[in-house]
């Protein structure tokens, strides 16, 4: 179906995985999905099997399509796992979990690719095959791989430079070893995507998810004119912590924001994004810190943000648009 003439105000949301996922769900509830653009992190691609994996594109694909894996939060429901069984039997490398179905969807992108496709329409055609409204967008279609430095005793994961890829680092060592060092290769030769640029420009909210802020916002915001783009539009961003009581939701978040030097509560969030958010939107269980994090020179809204379920999404996606003046989707 062509989408609406009139799609309403347009929001932008800088996305990673899982936590992104499912305020994308929650905010297709409150808003025009048509009018509504993630710009998803690249950072988690990598090939393996000769396969391009986008983990955090397919995440959010998945979930706006109502078929995420709720027993993981990645990959596809009703997912069987023989093709992964016989790799084991025959002794490859079967670290990282590819579902049957789940494959489909990286062979068709890796096809598309070898034929000369940008990952900006490879991702347009799965969306639109996937039934998805929302515009999806990876950050560039050129690479961006984050790079993680860890500390020694598992010398034989890593290469001359001492760095890991960042899936052998989340998935292969269960993000269990500590980590000195972050980067995201290529970043500053990396074009924003098509549409990625205009998409935060003409937004009247941009609302940065609840994702890890360090490996999966970072690497978007490592981009000179993503960042910049974001900046220019600091009042009109909101950001909404991944981090409540002091712990990440989900993954790694904390844990890497002590080891890189930050402090792992709101308040270190707030420090982080200062420079690109006007707003940062924190839970009720923070609520003690609202002050400090004002003091890092955003406003702060404090609200539920925890999202059991889409109706939790809902509300604290309509929470973080009224923050920076979306009241309900005609005021914007
Ligand atoms: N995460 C895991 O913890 N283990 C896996 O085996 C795994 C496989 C996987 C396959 C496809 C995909 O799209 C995502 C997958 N993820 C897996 C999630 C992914 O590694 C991370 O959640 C993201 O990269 C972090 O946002």
């Amino acid at each position: 179906m062509p989408p609406p003439e009139r799609p309403g105000p347009r929001v932008a949301v800088l996305a990673g995985g899982f936590g992104a996922a499912r305020l994308l769900d929650g905010l297709v509830r409150v808003c025009e999905p048509h009018a509504v653009t993630a710009v998803v992190n690249c950072g988690d691609d990598f090939v393996l099997h000769g396969l391009h994996i986008s983990p955090d594109l397919d995440t959010v694909m998945y979930c706006l399509a109502g078929e995420l894996n709720p027993e993981t939060g990645w990959g596809l429901r009703d997912e069987s796992w023989r093709a992964l069984e016989t790799l084991r039997q025959l002794g490859g490398k079967s670290w990282f979990g590819l579902g049957d179905r789940d494959l489909g969807t990286h062979m068709y992108r890796t096809q598309r690719l070898a034929e000369g496709a940008t990952l900006s329409v490879v991702t347009a055609e799965l969306s639109r095959r996937w039934g998805v409204e929302v515009r999806l967008l990876p950050v560039s279609d050129d690479p961006v791989p984050t790079r993680v430095t860890i500390d020694g005793g598992t010398g034989d994961r890593r290469g001359s430079d001492g760095e890991i890829g960042f899936q052998e680092y989340f998935v292969g060592l269960r993000h269990a070893v500590a980590v000195r060092a972050v980067r995201f290769a290529g970043a500053d030769r990396a074009r924003p995507a098509p549409g990625v640029l205009d998409a935060i420009v003409d937004a009247a909210a941009v609302i940065i998810a609840p994702s890890n802020p360090i490996v999966s916002i970072g690497p978007m915001l490592s981009l000179e004119r993503v960042r910049r783009a974001v900046m220019q539009r600091r009042e009109e961003t909101v950001a909404i912590s991944p981090i409540v009581a002091g712990a990440a939701l989900r993954g790694p978040a904390g844990r890497l924001m002590v080891e890189l030097g930050h402090e792992p509560s709101v308040v270190g969030v707030a420090r982080l994004y200062a420079p690109v958010a006007g707003t940062l939107v924190i839970d009720e269980a923070d609520a003690a810190l609202a002050p400090a994090v004002e003091s890092e020179g955003m406003r702060c809204i404090v609200t539920p943000a925890i999202m059991h379920t889409p109706t939790d999404a809902a509300a604290l996606a309509q929470a973080a648009l009224s923050a920076v003046g979306c009241a309900a989707p005609s005021h914007c």
